[in-house]
């Protein structure tokens, strides 16, 4: 961790003391603290309108009882979750996230987050992000489909396409966004294609919304190792996860000439050292609803299923965790070091602890925040605004060239910006001021609401 600005430091404490327990919330407020004081420094007038105070108290945090029967009639009461946390750019967006783990202090440092990295993809759209503790895992599509109907019954009050426009997170994908938005519609007989996000391609969906945050992140590392003149060509990369964010990282990262050698899921990691099969991943995945151990019984002798464990022991040149927060600890870090990793992009929100991201940062291990490096997916959904604001429908490489065009140019503002506030090639840094004075204009302009 780095020391607080004697400025910040009054702020974050109030944090700690307004949200007790909140551990992942505190832990996402101090990374973005942290990199501050360079900013307070430059700008007296955001200290005097108590800025910080105000960026780091959501808007509106919204809690509510989800009812719903499974097929065999028993009913189960769940907790739904969204929390608008800052609209100054635009309307309040960011995914809704259904998992055991999710809880208030988990949905607050996901919508805090959130507010930073929708601010650096330049696009005009606020933070914020919701989500339950239901366990879609095991669950038939009719029980969904109700636990989708009913968190929708309630949360449907609080969106709107100039409100509050929701998307997938874990747990989330095209089957759950179709649920939720038959119901929204069904509930205000409005076809409002604007009110979500990811959706399917017949129903106001985007072209590369789903590839979007994956391709994204590898997008992300080849413009981190293009500062120096390198690329993706030949380097084998290690990927966390299976999911959306992980499937699409490993596609893009292979057309760019990276061999992918590692994908995983809560269950334990598959190595394969010939480089995942990414249409066998997807089919198991996406298709037949798998775990990575299927995929690693289909591939033959090929590939090897190691429960239990994560992917940070297989040597990689450049690493990307696309599964979940804390997800690489400091010991990984160090592991990954010792096997020569030289750039590390997060794919997930947070997936590298406080003392991983200082190890990478003292070994000069290029390392890209998920603030900027999976920016691409909500960057994308805001095309997909765009497109359903103008009644129209992009093709694929058009969308494809303006996912690379934003990525390039996020990159470029945000390893600017580090440079701009005396902290060369720190992405973290970076992102987080660059976003930070973005959203703080705008606050400023708009007066003491
Ligand atoms: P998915 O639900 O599609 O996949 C999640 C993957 O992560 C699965 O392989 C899952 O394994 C694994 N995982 C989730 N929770 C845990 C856990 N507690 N321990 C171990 N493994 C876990 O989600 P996404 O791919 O959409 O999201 C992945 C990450 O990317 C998240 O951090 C999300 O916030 C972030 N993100 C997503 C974006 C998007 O557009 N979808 C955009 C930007 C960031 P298992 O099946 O065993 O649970
Ligand atoms: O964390 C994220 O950026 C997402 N889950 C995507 C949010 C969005 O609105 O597309």
């Amino acid at each position: 961790m780095r020391a607080l600005d004697e400025k910040v430091l009054p702020v974050y404490e109030t944090v700690l003391r307004r949200n007790p327990g909140e551990q992942e919330f505190h832990q996402a407020v101090r990374e973005v603290l942290e990199t501050l004081g360079p900013v307070v420094a430059k700008h007296p007038e955001y200290v005097e309108a108590k800025l910080l105070e105000r960026i780091c108290e959501p808007e509106r945090q919204i809690i509510f009882r989800v009812p719903w029967q499974d097929d065999r009639g028993e009913v189960h009461v769940n907790r739904g979750f969204r929390v608008e946390y800052n609209s100054a750019l635009g309307p309040y967006k960011g995914g809704l996230r259904f998992h055991p783990s999710v809880n208030l202090g988990i949905v607050k440092f996901l919508g805090f987050e959130q507010i930073f990295k929708n601010a650096v993809t330049g696009m005009p759209i606020g933070g914020g992000k919701g989500g339950s503790d239901f366990d879609p895992r095991g669950r038939s599509d009719a029980e969904v489909m109700r636990f989708c109907q009913s968190f929708m019954t309630e949360l449907h009050r609080f969106l709107g396409e100039h409100t509050d426009v929701p998307a997938g997170d874990i747990g989330v994908g095209a089957r759950e966004l179709g649920f939720l938005f038959g119901q929204y519609k069904r509930i205000t007989n409005r076809y409002e294609s604007g009110v979500l996000t990811g959706k399917g391609l017949s129903w106001g969906g985007a072209r590369v919304r789903k590839e979007a945050t994956g391709y994204g992140c590898a997008y992300f590392v080849q413009e981190m190792l293009g500062v120096d003149g390198r690329s993706l060509d030949g380097l084998d990369v290690l990927v966390s996860g299976s999911g959306n964010v992980a499937i699409y990282a490993v596609e893009k990262v292979q057309a760019l000439g990276g061999r992918v050698v590692t994908v995983s899921d809560s269950s334990g990691y598959v190595h394969d050292p010939d480089g995942i099969d990414v249409e066998l991943l997807k089919q198991v995945k996406e298709v037949d609803r798998g775990r990575v151990s299927d995929y690693a019984e289909l591939r033959g002798g090929r590939a090897r299923f190691v429960p239990d464990r994560q992917v940070w022991d297989v040597p990689g040149d450049v690493a990307l965790p696309c599964a979940t927060q804390n997800e690489l600890t400091g010991r990984d870090a160090a592991t990954l070091i010792a096997n020569g990793v030289i750039a590390v992009a997060e794919g997930a929100n947070m997936p590298c602890t406080p003392e991983a991201i200082r190890a990478f940062r003292e070994a000069g291990v290029l390392f890209g925040p998920g603030k900027a490096a999976n920016a691409g997916g909500v960057a994308t959904s805001a095309l997909e605004m765009q497109q359903n604001a103008s009644r129209d429908s992009w093709t694929w490489e058009h969308s494809e060239q303006r996912l690379r065009e934003i990525m390039h140019e996020l990159h470029r503002s945000v390893y600017e910006t580090a440079e701009e506030y005396g902290a060369p090639g720190d992405y973290v840094a970076g992102a987080n001021i660059a976003g930070f004075v973005r959203v703080a204009d705008a606050m400023l302009a708009h007066g003491l609401i």
